[in-house]
């Protein structure tokens, strides 16, 4: 296929290409942890932000020319992408660049939605006239090579092509569903259906987007200008441009697949509490499916200078008490002293002061865990300062009335709850 024909096709099409990162949605279903900040830039794995992992793979596959569209509570995500992502060499072509919500062309108002976000940017993407454009979503946890995507819809001859993954019908409902014919050619799409259509042969499964999409720069704009002209559109993507792409263009699926296991690999959109108290801890395991030790494919992040963790034995009314943490994650700067961390991911700076036990939770950066707290079931926002002796986790009624309580039963506890003021930088 095409890496027989050529070696160096892959390379030559990322470089012609240009991501644009849709980093600007609420992503509401996370309750109180996207209150202040967009989900893109919601803290994940100890040490990244979920903007990381899209990033991440664009430099990994050889493309280094990206866009970052940003929009709802972008303060966060832009300090972390200004401060981690400023590595690319410009002299080179290579960049990340943000690009803020405003009113571009004649748009009286923000983005409309997902395709209003690249539409407002064609000038943008006109001034670098890439012969492809990557369009990703800046909130999914997975590793990905885009290259084999791209030539994938180089092959093809589409004008668009959509990422797609395999899941069951239920949970296909959240999701944009399609259909394809034997050539892979997408035949319908509807996004979030009721009753999502099976794969066929599969009654249980369905075909579902990704939300990442690889367009012909011309045919982009095509569609995006007669979307934009349409007075009945969401201007979105899932919504409007694929349906209409498929009515009047040749659209692509792509099946993301490991080339070397045809499995497919992880891929998680962590929109709920519960998905993202889950996907943390299940990070935690001796081989967790999503592997962020894998020096081939390496997540990179922005990371501050810190100390390492230290658990240090606190002597309390005569007797030693030793600061552990066992079956957990811990980060650097953190502190446990003289208390119990069992089955936890502490992101950095976390202190547990000593006689508390934090157990079966995720702890989000700077957070302060008082004397002889009990803390279990739960994910602590960051920089919350935990109140001397406070049980969360234990029981049901009284943390409903303080916290966030998930439907999976997760705790969510933000500084806002506790009463405090935090500086959310
Ligand atoms: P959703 O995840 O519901 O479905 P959406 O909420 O629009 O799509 O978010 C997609 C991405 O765009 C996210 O990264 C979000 O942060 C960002 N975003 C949203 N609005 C934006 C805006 N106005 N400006 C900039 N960025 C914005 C989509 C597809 C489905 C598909 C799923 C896969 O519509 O078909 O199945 O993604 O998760
Ligand atoms: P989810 O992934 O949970 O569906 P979305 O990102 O789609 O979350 O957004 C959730 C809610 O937040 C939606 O009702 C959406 O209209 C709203 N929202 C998204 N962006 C903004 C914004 N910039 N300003 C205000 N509300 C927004």
């Amino acid at each position: 296929m095409f890496l027989e024909r050529n070696p160096r096709f892959v390379s030559r099409l990322t470089r012609d290409t240009m991501a644009m990162i849709l980093a600007g949605g609420r992503g509401g279903r996370l309750a109180n942890l996207t209150d202040w900040r967009t989900k893109p830039a919601v803290p994940f794995g100890g040490k990244f932000r979920l903007i990381d992992f899209p990033l991440s793979n664009c430099i990994n596959s050889g493309i280094r020319r990206i866009q970052v569209l940003t929009q709802y509570k972008a303060h966060s995500l832009i300090q972390h992408v200004q401060r981690g992502w400023g590595f690319l060499r410009g002299e080179f072509g290579e960049f990340v660049e943000l690009v803020p919500a405003q009113q571009r062309l004649d748009q009286p108002l923000w983005y409309a939605g997902t395709a209003d976000a690249v539409y407002q940017s064609i000038d943008i993407i006109q001034a670098h006239a890439p012969e492809y454009v990557l369009v990703l979503a800046g909130d999914h946890v997975y590793k990905m090579d885009y290259g084999t995507m791209i030539a994938r819809h180089v092959e093809s001859g589409a004008d668009m092509t959509v990422g797609c993954v395999e899941m069951e019908r239920d949970r296909a409902r959240a999701f944009g569903v399609m259909r394809v014919n034997e050539e892979g050619v997408v035949q319908s799409f509807s996004e979030k259906p009721d009753d999502p259509p099976a794969i066929p042969g599969d009654p249980e499964r369905a075909l579902v987007s990704m939300g990442i999409y690889v367009f012909n720069r011309e045919y982009l704009f095509r569609v995006l200008r007669h979307d934009a002209e349409r007075q009945d559109s969401s201007r979105d993507f899932g919504r409007d441009v694929i349906p209409e792409a498929i009515r009047s263009a040749r659209v692509a699926a792509y099946l993301f697949r490991d080339p070397q296991t045809n499995e497919q690999p992880y891929w998680r959109d962590v929109g709920t509490v519960d998905a993202f108290y889950e996907a943390n801890q299940e990070l935690i395991g001796a081989s967790p499916e999503l592997d962020i030790y894998d020096e081939e494919w390496p997540i990179w992040t922005y990371q501050a200078q810190l100390p390492p963790a230290k658990f240090i034995n606190v002597p309390v009314s005569g007797e030693n008490l030793p600061g552990m943490a066992v079956d957990s994650m811990v980060s650097g700067g953190d502190i446990i002293a003289g208390s119990l961390v069992r089955h936890s991911l502490l992101f950095s700076q976390v202190h547990v002061r000593p006689n508390s036990l934090v157990e079966d939770s995720v702890i989000l950066p700077a957070v302060t865990v008082g004397q002889g707290a009990r803390i279990r079931h739960a994910v602590i926002d960051e920089g919350c300062d935990i109140p001397n002796g406070m049980v969360i986790g234990h029981d049901p009624e009284q943390d409903r009335r303080r916290f966030h309580v998930s439907p999976g039963g997760v705790v969510l506890v933000t500084p806002e709850m506790l009463g405090q003021e935090v500086d959310h930088v």
